[in-house]
């Protein structure tokens, strides 16, 4: 789904309005720092198109943004991702696949509704959407209970949550095919899942591989199953072939939430929940995703490297920062021999 030439967009989004722990806005300055931009260059061989800007959208925040509908920050949510919406949608209306890096995942309102509407545009496609993650983040305004919008962006993405009047640019994009369908949407990793969210998925038959599925049946075949539930979405007669390669799937987003990885290996987040993927199995999900062949795009979101009981050189911040260099790289082909 994108021409070739191993052309990558990158948006970094030094943005944490979407939940009440300050540090998750410096994750793309250490990811960076990290060495990342060197290893998405020289080990795998992207031409980059990157600003080399840390965007914390702060001229278009405004003043005061008192709760409203009981989300916190609700404008400065909105501001900020309608920004990165269409910062996104240049790269990805390019053909170029799209990295962004988080901030909080309230940012994937953002940069999933960016990336969809440059595919219905360019292909008129519908795009799918891997969301790996301890929580299902489906809670609209009136069920959650922190009223932190990183635990909304997919109630908002897929419209089961209304987005007026705070999101009012994300429903004016939907009418042009950014909407995600709730279809078209797969979890992996869930552990932490609210009760109203549990009815949630249940009532829109939303499919979920939750850590229980894990455990039971493996990674290799939930990742198996997820892909092969996405592919059937558009070609029913096509079954998974080579291995984990689905020829059917269409462009697919992988929205990766460090707090999926089990806090041995990422503790340095917001709310690490434990009982989680060990890395490998992170990656693993992440090396599949890359191996079909139609990754669009990808975000890496809550990385907090002064999470509370941390220090940006502590030994868990600098593990969690690896985890994510490590996830983005195998995302972007690094385990082909
Ligand atoms: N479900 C809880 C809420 O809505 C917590 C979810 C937010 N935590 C995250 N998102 N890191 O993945 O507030
Ligand atoms: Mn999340
Ligand atoms: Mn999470
Ligand atoms: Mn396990």
């Amino acid at each position: 789904y994108l021409p070739s030439g191993n052309q990558l967009g990158l948006v970094s989004v030094g943005f944490s309005g979407g939940q009440r722990k300050p540090g998750v806005e410096v994750a793309p300055d250490f990811l960076v720092k990290a060495g990342l931009l060197d290893d998405l260059r020289e080990a795998l061989g992207y031409t980059l198109h990157y600003d080399n800007t840390i965007h914390t959208y702060a001229e278009d925040l405004p003043k005061e943004d008192p709760p409203q509908l009981n989300m916190r920050n609700p404008l400065s949510v909105s501001a900020a991702t309608k920004k990165i919406s269409s910062q996104v949608y240049s790269h990805a209306k390019e053909g170029r696949l799209t990295l962004t890096l988080g901030g909080d995942h309230s940012i994937a309102i953002g940069s999933i509704s960016g990336a969809a509407r440059a595919i219905r545009e360019r292909l008129n496609r519908s795009l799918n959407v891997i969301w790996v993650d301890a929580h299902a983040d489906i809670n609209t305004p009136e069920t959650s209970t922190s009223g932190s919008i990183h635990g909304m962006p997919c109630a908002f993405l897929t419209g089961i949550a209304n987005p007026d009047p705070i999101f009012s640019w994300l429903k004016d994009l939907m009418h042009e095919g950014s909407a995600i369908e709730a279809k078209r949407l797969v979890y992996i990793g869930l552990r932490d899942v609210d009760i109203p969210e549990k009815k949630i998925l249940r009532d829109n038959n939303i499919k979920a591989f939750s850590m229980h599925d894990i455990d039971r049946w493996g990674i290799g075949h939930c990742v198996e199953l997820a892909l092969e539930h996405l592919a059937g979405l558009d070609r029913p007669d096509i079954k998974g072939v080579k291995g984990y390669i689905y020829e059917g799937l269409g462009p697919t987003y992988l929205s990766f939430d460090v707090d999926a990885l089990d806090p041995m290996w990422a503790p340095s987040t917001g709310t690490p929940v434990r009982g989680g993927l060990t890395l490998r199995e992170g990656d693993f999900i992440c090396e599949c995703v890359h191996a079909t062949g139609a990754l669009v795009g990808m975000d890496l979101v809550e990385v907090n490297p002064i999470a509370p009981g941390y220090t940006a050189d502590s030994p868990g911040a600098e593990a969690t920062i690896r985890a994510g260099c490590s996830l983005i790289r195998c995302a972007l082909g690094e385990s082909l021999l």
